[in-house]
Parts: structure tokens; C-alpha cells; sequence
């Protein structure tokens, strides 16, 4: 392809020198924000420049200029698996340098929001000095990989793990930009040279282009998909027979984004490519992303996702592709399907005597509030008990390796901050999950995180006058139709889709294996819940034994569920 027809944010990475761009610069001079084509560059680094849309209307009626800057700051961490210092660092530098919140991600990664700039430099060296890393947890790279982060001691727990860290540090990228830019004393005057390098020899895998878009991996179990494998560019399936991990089904091209008003764009469930040995499992991931690397769209970065090269060329050419780059045919997928989804939330029993808690965090928002104080108490449980730390895909973290015996200082601690135990959770609010959105995410159409609670408070009402208050099923709901907090294979999804507005979904479910499909657009948030209702009161009457209610809405489907609505 002809440099000319590339996107801009492609001229934008070739000309960075391998992720620099005018970064060094920018960062030495006293401003609050960055470049527009800087902005590009600094994602790769795990930071976004964001500014407070709340306080826009404002700014402007006061006759200010300009935006209210501050910075989003990810960091990447395999599995979620993290320890209680590495926790209680992210927390200091919440209160010390950000918005003191901390933010537990859809990808068992975590944000700190309201970093201003001339304390970028210091946040991202403090996370590494905790041996935790931002490189790559944004940016047209491998993303954080997921695997499923319950501690039991059963050896396949590990050897998930242990892929996990091997794929997220095989796919880094490896540019020394990173340490020059951010670990380094700016006033030293070190720098790394890297101008003379041959590209295979300073990014072998990724080049000077990088990939053409995000990329991302998770790892489940047949019997556990809680990462939700069909949603990746790369699901692996661990395949296990007789307690041992004899390999995965790779699924290939899954993704959730899309745009409404572009018909070229859609959410696409991963497809069942091959089955891999566990020790070949990297290289074939590696021939993945060079396939991607090598033929994914970089004209239009609206279809340039895994997803859509899939789409266009059909598995099988795919597949041939990707043996081609190996250098070695691949097996069929074996037969194994997910069959399961736990969330790991309460209290259970690892297997080597110790525990673990799965804590429910509403949104993955840590905070202190008057009513609950969980950052507070978070705290304290990391400090005098040191439990290990596992992130969920549910924004939840798992508190572990516990003795028996400090289970109810656990607990003690979470009531003494007013914080909800797991089980004071209701079923529809444990199996809730929102985006970001409004007021940090630039492309928020409309609210998430701030008004899921209260939809989820009308539907617990609404669930119980009903009977089915213990009926397990998914809502997620994001600002805008990107996806993050995965909507579209949800039993219900609500995506937002103007102000206030939101596009229902329905008919997806728990194993995350079905995408749902569109019930009502636009639709008032205030009006949410009542346009779920008859469904709820249909699915009580007519389901059949142990159907879920996204089952039920796939069976009957939109005419039927709409026939119903109307006459209800
Ligand atoms: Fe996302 C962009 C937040 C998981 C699909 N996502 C964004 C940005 C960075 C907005 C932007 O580009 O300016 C959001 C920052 C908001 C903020 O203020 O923090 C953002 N995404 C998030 C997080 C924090 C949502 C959350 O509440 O947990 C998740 C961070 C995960 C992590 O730790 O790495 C997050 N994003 C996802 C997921 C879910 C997943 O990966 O399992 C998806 C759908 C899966 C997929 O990728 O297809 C997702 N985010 C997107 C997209 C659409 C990509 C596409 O292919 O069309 C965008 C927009 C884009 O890339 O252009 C986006
Ligand atoms: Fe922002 Fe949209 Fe992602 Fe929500 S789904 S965080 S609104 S990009």
C-alpha cells in the first residue's frame, strides 16, 4: 500500500521513531497537554489526554479558553494478578497526584484518572518502580492479556497464568522510548540511540508501524469463560482432559466496537480456528499478530480491528496465512466449547488451605464516599493482612491467600468502612457492569458508570415484585457504541446512543458465546427499566425449565418479544 492512502495515525507512528515523536519535548516545556499527533503517540505509553466534559459549559461561560486537561494513566497486568503493595502504590498515587479514585478495568487492568501532565512523568516511573508497567496498555499493541485469575492451587490455574505473562512480555513492544522518555532523569541527558537500528532489530515484531489497530488477548477455561474469549483478536481455550491442560482452541477475530452509522462496522464473535500444544501456543499467537501487522487495514482505522481482515478474507484463507507465517499446518479446533461462567465473588477455599474473597466492586470504582468507604478499607485489609490481589473481567477484585481465621477480620474491616459484602449484593447488581464514560472518556456519547446504580436500583424492584430476584443474568451498559464494557453479548446490553439515550439489547448470555440483538433504540434512560419489564413478566410466564432470560429472548426473538410488548 502506498504511503499516501495510510491513515494519518499510521504517518504519525512511522515518523515517531519508534514511539518518541516530539514526546521529549513536549514533555520539557510547561504546557498542560500535549499535540494532537503527540496524543497518538502517548497512548502506546499507557496515558490518555482527556479533559473534564462536566466542566466544559462552565469554562466557556467564564469566558476561560481551552480545555481542563488531565490524564487517564492504565496499567497493563496479566490475569489481573497483582500484590498488596502494588495495590496500596496505585491508591497513593490516586490521592497523591489523581482524582483519588482508582479504577479496576473490564480487562483486569487499572486507571488512575486526573493525572495532570507535570506529573505524568512521575506517575508512570512510581508504577514502575512497583514493578508494574503502562507500556502497551493502550496504543496499537497487545493489550493486557486476560486469563482467569481465581488462585486455586490445581496446576492449570498457573499455567494459565504463566501464558499470560509470557504472551504480555513476548508482545510488548520493545522500544527503549519507554525507559528514555519516562524512567529516565530528563536532566541527565541519557538517551538510548536508536536512529541507526534495523526495525526487525529494534521491534521484531511490531516494526516501525506498530499494528494497524488495538490488539487483544484472553485466556478461559471450557467450564470458566469469566474473560470472555469471543470477544478477543484472540481467544484461547484451554482444553482440559483428566486435570491436565493438554492444550487451546484458538478463536481468531473477535470484537466488540462498532459504529451504528457505518454499516462496514460491526461486533463480531471470535471463530474457532485451530487446536495448539500448550508450548507452541506463543509462536502461534506471534504468527497471528504479524498476519495482522501484515495485511490488517491501515487506510481506515474504523475496520482495521483483527475482526474485519477475518471478515474479508473467510477463516480458511486466514487460517492458510497464519500456517504460512508458523511454518507448520495448524489442527482443527478440538471440540471443546465454553460450558460455564463463575465470577469468583464470595468466599471460597483454594485448595491449599488458605482463602480467597471475591469482593464485588460496582463498576470497579474505588472510592470513599460518606455512606462507604472502600478505599479506605481496601487499605487497611492490604496493610495488616497483605492478601494477595487478583482483578476480575468484571471490574471485582479476589482478596487471597487468606488464612481461616482472618476471614472475619475481613469482613469485620469491610463493615467497619460500611462496605457491602459480596452476598448484601443483589444478583442483577453483582452481574452489572458499566464503562467509564462521562465525564473522562472523550468519546462518551452519553452517561454509564454514573447512572447503571440507579437503573440497576429500579430493576432490583422491579425483579423482586416478580419472583425472579435470583435469576443470574448480565446487563452492561457503555457511554457510546465502542464496547467496553463488552454489550453486545450480554443477556441485556445498553448502549448509549445520544444524550440520555440508549439503544437496548437483548438475547446474548452469561457464557458470552451469542451475540444479542437490537430490542429498542433511543430509549430515555428513565424509560429503561419499563421497557424491559414485560420482557421480564413474558420470560417469567412462557420460559422453559432453567432457561436464561437472554435464552428465552433468543428463542422468541424480536417480533415475538416486540407482538408482546405491544399487547402488554
Ligand atoms: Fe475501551 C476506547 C475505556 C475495555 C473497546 N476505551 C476507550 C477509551 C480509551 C476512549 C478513547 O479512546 O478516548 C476509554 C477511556 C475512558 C476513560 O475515561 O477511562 C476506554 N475500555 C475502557 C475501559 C477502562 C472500560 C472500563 O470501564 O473498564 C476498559 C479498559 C480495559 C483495559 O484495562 O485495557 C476498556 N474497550 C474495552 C473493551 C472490553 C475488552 O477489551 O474486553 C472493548 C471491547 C472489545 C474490543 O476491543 O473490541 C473496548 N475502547 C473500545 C473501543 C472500540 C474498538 C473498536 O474496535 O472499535 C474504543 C475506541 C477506539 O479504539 O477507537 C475504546
Ligand atoms: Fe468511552 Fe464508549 Fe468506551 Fe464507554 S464504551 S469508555 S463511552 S469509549
Amino acid at each position: 500500500m502506498s504511503e499516501e492512502k495510510k491513515s494519518h495515525v499510521e504517518t504519525v507512528k512511522l515518523e515517531s521513531n519508534y514511539l518518541r515523536g516530539t514526546l521529549g519535548e513536549e514533555l520539557a516545556v510547561d504546557t498542560d497537554s500535549f499535540t494532537k499527533d503527540s496524543t497518538h503517540v502517548l497512548k502506546h505509553y499507557g496515558t490518555y489526554q482527556q479533559d473534564d466534559r462536566d466542566t466544559r459549559a462552565e469554562r466557556r461561560a467564564q469566558g476561560l479558553t481551552g480545555k481542563a486537561y488531565s490524564f487517564m494513566v492504565r496499567t497493563r497486568i496479566p490475569g489481573g494478578k497483582l500484590t498488596s503493595r502494588q495495590l496500596l502504590a496505585q491508591l497513593d498515587l490516586a490521592d497523591e497526584l489523581g482524582n483519588t479514585t482508582l479504577r479496576i478495568t473490564s480487562r483486569q487492568g487499572l486507571q488512575l484518572h486526573g493525572i495532570l501532565k507535570t506529573n505524568l512523568r512521575e506517575t508512570i516511573r512510581r508504577i514502575n518502580e512497583t514493578q508494574l508497567s503502562t507500556l502497551g496498555a493502550c496504543g496499537d499493541v497487545n493489550r493486557n492479556v486476560m486469563c482467569c485469575p481465581a488462585p486455586y492451587t490445581q496446576p492449570i490455574y498457573r499455567q494459565v497464568q504463566v501464558l499470560a505473562d509470557q504472551l504480555a512480555d513476548h508482545l510488548a513492544p520493545r522500544t527503549p522510548a519507554y525507559h528514555e522518555l519516562w524512567l529516565s532523569d530528563p536532566d541527565s541527558g541519557e538517551k538510548t540511540l536508536v536512529g541507526g537500528g534495523q526495525p526487525e532489530e529494534i521491534e521484531p515484531i511490531y516494526g516501525q508501524h506498530y499494528l494497524p489497530r488495538k490488539f487483544k488477548i484472553g485466556i478461559g477455561f471450557t467450564f470458566d469463560n469469566c474473560v470472555d474469549i469471543y470477544t478477543h483478536d484472540i481467544g484461547l481455550l484451554a482444553v482440559v482432559r483428566d486435570d491436565q491442560l493438554v492444550g487451546y482452541n484458538v478463536l481468531v477475530g473477535g470484537g466488540q466496537g462498532t459504529t451504528p452509522a457505518a454499516a462496514k462496522t460491526f461486533p463480531a464473535l471470535g471463530q474457532r480456528m485451530a487446536f495448539v500444544a500448550p508450548d507452541r501456543v506463543v509462536d502461534v499467537a506471534t504468527a497471528i499478530v504479524k498476519v495482522q501487522r501484515d495485511f490488517g487495514n491501515r487506510e481506515d482505522r474504523k475496520v482495521a480491528r483483527l475482526k474485519y481482515l477475518v471478515h474479508r478474507w473467510g477463516l480458511s484463507r486466514f487460517k492458510a496465512k497464519v500456517e504460512e507465517y508458523y511454518g507448520q499446518p495448524l489442527a482443527d479446533p478440538e471440540p471443546e466449547d465454553v460450558t460455564g461462567h463463575n465470577d469468583h465473588i464470595g468466599w471460597d477455599q483454594q485448595g491449599d488451605g488458605h482463602w480467597f474473597y471475591g469482593l464485588n466492586i460496582e463498576n470497579g470504582r474505588i472510592l470513599d464516599r460518606d455512606s462507604m468507604q472502600l478505599k479506605s478499607a481496601l487499605r487497611e485489609i492490604c496493610t495488616r493482612l497483605e492478601p494477595g490481589i487478583r482483578l476480575t473481567a468484571h471490574q471485582s477484585l479476589l482478596l487471597t491467600d487468606l488464612q481461616g481465621e482472618q476471614r472475619d477480620e475481613v469482613e469485620a474491616i469491610l463493615r467497619r468502612h460500611h462496605v457491602k459484602l459480596s452476598d448484601q449484593y443483589s444478583t442483577v447488581r453483582r452481574w452489572s457492569m458499566a464503562c467509564v464514560a462521562w465525564p473522562t472518556c472523550g468519546l462518551a456519547i452519553t452517561d454509564s458508570e454514573r447512572v447503571l446504580p440507579g437503573v440497576i436500583d429500579q430493576l432490583e424492584l422491579e425483579l423482586a415484585k416478580l419472583g425472579l430476584e435470583d435469576e443470574p443474568f448480565t446487563v452492561r451498559m457503555t457511554g457510546c457504541p465502542n464496547g467496553c464494557a463488552r454489550p453486545y453479548n450480554s443477556d441485556v446490553g445498553l448502549v448509549g446512543k445520544a444524550r440520555g439515550r440508549y439503544t437496548v439489547f437483548v438475547g446474548g448470555r452469561l457464557l458470552g458465546n451469542r451475540l444479542n440483538f437490537i430490542y429498542r433504540e433511543l430509549v430515555p434512560l428513565e424509560e429503561i427499566v419499563p421497557t424491559l419489564v414485560p420482557l421480564l413478566t413474558y420470560f417469567k410466564q412462557d420460559r422453559m425449565a432453567g432457561e436464561s432470560f437472554g435464552d428465552f429472548c433468543d428463542r422468541k426473538g424480536l417480533e415475538d418479544l416486540t407482538a408482546w410488548a405491544n399487547q402488554a
